[in-house]
C-alpha cells in the first residue's frame, strides 16, 4: 500500500485543491491530508473562513481523502512521514524546493497549482477584505 500525505489550509474548497488532491492520490493508495489547525493558521499568517473542524468535515466527505490529520506546526513532517509510514510528501508547486530536506525519508513530489482559483481570488471577486493566500 503506498502512502501519500500532503498538508494544507484548504478554505473555501475549490477546484484548485480538488485538481491537487486528485492527482496526489493517483500517486499511491491512500491519501492523508494534514489539515492547518486555526491556531498554526495563525503562524503561517492565514485566517480561515472555515474553522479546522468544519474544513476537517469538508476534506474526509473527499473521494480521493482517506484520513485527514490535524497540522499543528511546521516541525511535524517528518514526524508525520514515520508515524503514517509515508511513502509520497505531495505539494502544490508554489511550494517547490521548500520540502526536499523530506527525500531523506520519502519520495517528495510537486505538483503544478491549478490556475485562476486560489481562497484569495474567491475572497476578492465577493469583496472580502481579508490578507490570506492560498
Ligand atoms: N493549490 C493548488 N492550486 C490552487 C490553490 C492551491 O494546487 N489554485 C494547492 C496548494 O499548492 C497546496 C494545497 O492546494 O498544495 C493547499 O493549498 P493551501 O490551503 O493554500 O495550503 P497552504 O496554505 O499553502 O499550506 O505545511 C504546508 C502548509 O500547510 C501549506
Amino acid at each position: 500500500m503506498r502512502r501519500v500525505l500532503t498538508y494544507g489550509t484548504f478554505d473555501l474548497f475549490h477546484e484548485g485543491h480538488i485538481n491537487l488532491l486528485r492527482r496526489a492520490k493517483k500517486l499511491g493508495d491512500y491519501l492523508i491530508v494534514a489539515v492547518s489547525t486555526d491556531e498554526f493558521n495563525a503562524i503561517k499568517g492565514k485566517k480561515a473562513y472555515y474553522s479546522f473542524e468544519a474544513r476537517k468535515k469538508i476534506l474526509e466527505a473527499v473521494r480521493y481523502v482517506d484520513l485527514v490529520i490535524p497540522e499543528n506546526k511546521w516541525e511535524q513532517k517528518i514526524e508525520d512521514v514515520k508515524n503514517y509510514n509515508v511513502d509520497v510528501f505531495v505539494m502544490g508547486d508554489d511550494w517547490k524546493g521548500k520540502f526536499d530536506f523530506l527525500k531523506e525519508y520519502c519520495e517528495v513530489v510537486y505538483l503544478s497549482r491549478t490556475e485562476g482559483i486560489s481562497t484569495t481570488k474567491i475572497k476578492q471577486d465577493l469583496g472580502v477584505k481579508d490578507g490570506s493566500d492560498d
